[in-house]
């Protein structure tokens, strides 16, 4: 081998070790990003529960109209502050309860035009349904 061939081999080796370090330089941000974007968020610590913060959307008195067989327009997604009481006014035209799934508290059944209430005192989630139909409804109660 001449010595430009020698030097020819050299400068063909500087190459290929410039290009590889320029994918690696190239490559090396990407693999970083798509790597971050599936590792967890944190890695210690406690999560918070979903329900934390979540801002009361009735009143109080907050009434609760039943219409078309339905607790409401969001049957399950009434919120609350502690010591809220609710009312639930029968407007539909057909006889309805509301009942506590946990036997908290239990309407008798309302005729069209009657209502019933209860007071909400305790921060908790609270489901409940009607006795004579697949209705069902959830009060959330915050602090
Ligand atoms: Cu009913």
């Amino acid at each position: 081998m001449s010595q430009s061939q020698t030097v020819n081999v050299k400068v063909k080796y500087v190459w290929v070790i410039v290009v590889v370090f320029l994918v690696l330089l190239t490559t090396a941000p990407i693999v970083y990003y798509v790597s971050s974007s599936y590792a967890p968020v944190s890695s210690g610590g406690v999560a918070t529960p979903a329900s934390t913060g979540t801002a009361p959307n009735c009143g109080n008195p907050c009434t609760i109209s039943i219409v078309n067989s339905q607790f409401g327009t969001n049957p399950t997604g009434t919120v609350i502050k502690a010591g809220t009481t609710v009312i639930w006014v029968n407007n539909d035209g057909t006889q309805h309860t509301s009942t506590s799934n946990s036997g908290i508290w239990g309407s008798p059944i309302l005729n069209p035009g009657q209502s019933f209430k209860f007071t909400f005192t305790s921060p908790g989630t609270y489901p409940y349904h009607c006795e004579i139909h697949p209705m069902v409804g959830v009060i959330t109660v915050v602090s």
